[in-house]
């Protein structure tokens, strides 16, 4: 019988890479949307796996339809990447975030102990958490305290710590995979790598001027999200629940990359690129650069997009965006 796979947050971009990774082995896929008032695009990242994904409507504050799901189709893995996961953003939304990132993982943790407790369960646990701590060595590793800088990294902490009470306390296959931010092409556009891959590709053009930034002094340690949703995998088909770090160990400014897309496209810097206090944050997560080795040993994960290919991937899908549009 075919295995089959839940996911909120499927029309995302790790939702719906993550899909195709599935049916591609063979699992019958289902997920939750929430309503939009704009129905146009918001299935457009699955419309080419229409037949082995089937969506419903859905989202973590309604329980009644987490518990009628999961009753009904007894997945054998849970994948829970739905969330409000703007971090500036969480900062003018703070309630939402902390009702949807952290209240909405208890709800379906519910469901889940209530309804389908034999599945194994995946939470969407973020390198946000970190915040502050960084271990002497440069890295942040599954040891390394949470010291969270957002609501958005208050609300994962929450979520995080009630996996692992509900792993312990319930004896369920709950796990976390602690992600360092991750891109592609199907990145939103309001996250910095997108952001200024398309408004350079917009500049190149001729469609646009300028582009605005924040803080381009921080540092992320960026991987691509094809590489992480296959972590995802690997962490439920391990032989025991666990919390699992996954990065590519590499670590690089706002600057370094906006330098490089800017080289790539031959694009003056100086001429373009404006400093924005509108994009700052309250407070400033300034450095990540993750350790997985503990995921490279046991997993037998390994990151397979190298930095710039990314980029490149995500140039060459804007180049493409425009000019067939
Ligand atoms: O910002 C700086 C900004 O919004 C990266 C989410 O997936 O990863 C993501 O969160 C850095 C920050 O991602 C702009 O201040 C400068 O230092 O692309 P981002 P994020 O906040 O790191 C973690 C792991 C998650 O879990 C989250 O869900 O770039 N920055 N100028 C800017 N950022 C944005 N968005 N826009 C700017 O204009």
């Amino acid at each position: 019988m075919k295995k089959k796979a839940f996911i909120t947050g499927i029309a995302g971009q790790d939702g719906s890479y993550l899909a195709e990774l599935l049916t591609k082995k063979g699992y019958k896929v289902f997920g939750i949307i929430r309503r939009n008032s704009t129905v146009e695009h918001q299935k457009s990242r699955l419309e080419h796996l229409d037949k082995d994904v089937e969506i419903s409507y859905g989202d973590l504050l309604n329980e009644s339809s987490l518990h009628q799901l999961l009753k009904k189709i007894q997945p054998n893995e849970i994948y829970n990447l739905a969330a409000q996961s703007h971090v500036r953003v969480s900062f003018e939304i703070p309630q939402f975030t902390i009702k949807t990132n952290a209240l909405g993982v208890a709800n379906i943790l519910e469901a889940y102990r209530l309804n389908s407790r034999n599945a194994k369960f995946y939470q969407a646990s973020s390198s946000e958490m970190f915040g502050r701590s960084v271990d002497k060595d440069g890295y942040q590793r599954e040891t390394t305290p949470f010291q969270p800088t957002s609501p958005y990294g208050c609300a994962k902490v929450f979520a995080f710590n009630m996996v692992k009470h509900y792993r312990i306390a319930y004896k369920l296959f709950a796990c976390n995979g602690i992600l360092f931010n991750h891109e592609s092409p199907r990145r939103g556009s309001n996250f910095v790598t997108n952001k200024v891959v398309k408004t350079a590709v917009r500049i190149k053009l001729g469609l646009e001027k300028k582009l605005k930034l924040g803080n381009i002094n921080s540092y992320r340690d960026w991987g691509h999200s094809k590489d992480y949703v296959e972590a995802m995998r690997l962490i439920l088909n391990y032989k025991k629940p666990d919390d699992w770090v996954i990065a590519t160990g590499q670590t690089r400014s706002v600057k370094q990359m906006t330098d490089y897309v800017f080289n790539k496209l031959k694009l003056n810097k100086k001429k373009h690129i404006f400093i924005d206090k509108k994009y700052f944050r309250p407070e400033e997560l300034k450095y990540l650069r993750g350790d997985s080795t503990k995921a490279k040993k046991y997993l037998k994960w390994k990151p397979n997009y190298r930095f710039e290919e990314m980029l490149d991937e995500m140039i060459d899908f804007w180049m493409d965006h425009y000019e067939r549009s």
